[in-house]
């Protein structure tokens, strides 16, 4: 069943009558340019087949009810919360993130009550975006359902700085506005080029089905204990970097000007002003290439993403580490975590004919050390967020 039918069920189940609509958003994957995000710098999403839905109808009072629906089956539910006095931290838990787009959407004049019921298939807690997926999918569906049409590609931009805020502030999560861009913006058949500090946004064709390739996702279904923790302090590492430097974000530090950086800054920083200035290069490598149609070519620079992010940035994790050393020996032409990082997902580039290779192997390593089997798919490039129709 799709994630839009789904919610409208669940909708109907509850509340005994259809949703006025149904809005929904994909994970994504972020083919490479990680924790360049609140450096000002560049990414490289694509949004994932899977998505999250809001069936939704509007309240006559100003309130907002919210359910989900688990892949157990069961209904979780919050409210009535009165919009007037919702607050960060209150609600908290799952409830947080579409209350939090509610509280920033209020913000901005759309402020009606609402009822809201989500379910779908973005994998939890595998760094491939589901908080953000729920986000954009209430924010359309809270627009939606207060008249507003589907928003142009600038607006959704705009949306995802909404998200992103609802994430920061209310949630207290302090992520940069990767998720909730490649949720809105993507495309499919292309990766979305961003530049985060001028917000110029391109999209870069990526039709890996035509050129023989996949891009394979591995979620390792790990998440350490100190990923929230971890993502803070690195965030925090960076922004002490480009205070001492006197530059607005480590985004102006260019490759050429990185050695003098490095000597300026004390010794534990530098390994994270590496990985940003190097990634930031690689991502416009890699778009270089895909502009170019040389697809099979960014290998390369998906493997020196990953060892910047193990050995300089220091977010990787075993399982990661595992899933992408087997993939590259089994003839992977390049592979690299994806996202946040402290567990959850691995992508890699395989040729079609080495798909199966590629995953058995993967699945025989995480065996052999006793690990939780990995969940593994071939990711196609998606359409991004919008209104569903039902039939
Ligand atoms: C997480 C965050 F939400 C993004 O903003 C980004 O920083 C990413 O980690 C790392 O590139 O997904």
């Amino acid at each position: 069943m799709s994630p839009a039918r789904a919610a409208a069920d669940a909708f109907r189940t509850l509340h005994g009558r259809q949703p006025e609509g149904v809005w929904a958003a994909p994970g994504r994957v972020n083919l490479i340019g990680e924790h360049t995000d609140y450096n000002d710098g560049y990414v490289l999403p694509f949004a994932l087949p899977h998505r999250l839905a809001a069936a939704v109808s509007p309240r006559q009072d100003a309130a907002l009810t919210l359910a989900t629906l688990g892949s157990d089956g069961r209904i979780q539910q919050a409210g009535p919360l009165t919009l007037a006095d919702l607050r960060p931290g209150r609600p908290d838990g799952w409830a947080a993130y579409p209350a939090g787009v509610a509280w920033v959407l209020r913000e901005h004049g759309i402020g009606g009550g609402a009822d809201v019921v989500i379910a779908g298939d973005v994998p939890t807690g595998a760094g491939l975006s589901s908080s953000a997926a729920i986000e954009c999918a209430v924010a359309l569906a809270l627009r939606g359902v207060a008249g507003y049409d589907e928003p142009d590609e600038p607006r959704r931009a705009e949306i995802a700085r909404w998200a992103q805020r609802a994430e920061n502030e209310f949630v207290g999560v302090p992520t940069g506005v990767l998720d909730q861009t490649a949720s809105l913006c993507c495309v499919a058949g292309h990766v979305l080029f961003l530049d985060v500090r001028t917000g110029e946004r391109e999209q870069v064709p990526f039709d890996t089905a035509s050129t023989g390739l996949r891009v394979l996702v591995i979620d390792t279904r790990v998440k350490h204990a100190h990923s929230e923790s971890g993502y803070a302090e690195r965030r925090r590492g960076t922004e002490r970097a480009a205070d001492l430097l006197g530059v607005p974000a480590l985004r102006d530090v260019t490759p050429a000007g990185l050695a003098a950086a490095l000597e300026a800054l004390p010794d534990e920083l530098r390994p994270l002003v590496r990985h940003v200035v190097t990634e930031n290069a690689r991502v416009l490598d890699v778009v270089g290439h895909l502009r170019a149609g040389r697809i099979a070519e960014i290998g390369p620079l998906l493997d020196a993403s990953h060892r910047s992010m193990r050995d300089d940035y220091r977010i990787s994790a075993p399982e990661l580490d595992l899933a992408v050393d087997t993939a590259r020996e089994a003839g992977a032409l390049g592979a690299r975590m994806t996202g946040g990082g402290f567990g959850g997902s691995a992508i890699a580039l395989v040729r079609e004919s080495d798909q199966r290779a590629v995953e058995q192997a993967v699945t025989t390593a995480f065996a052999r050390q006793g690990l939780r089997r990995p969940r593994l798919f071939a990711a196609v490039p998606s359409a991004g967020a919008g209104r569903e129709q039902l039939a």
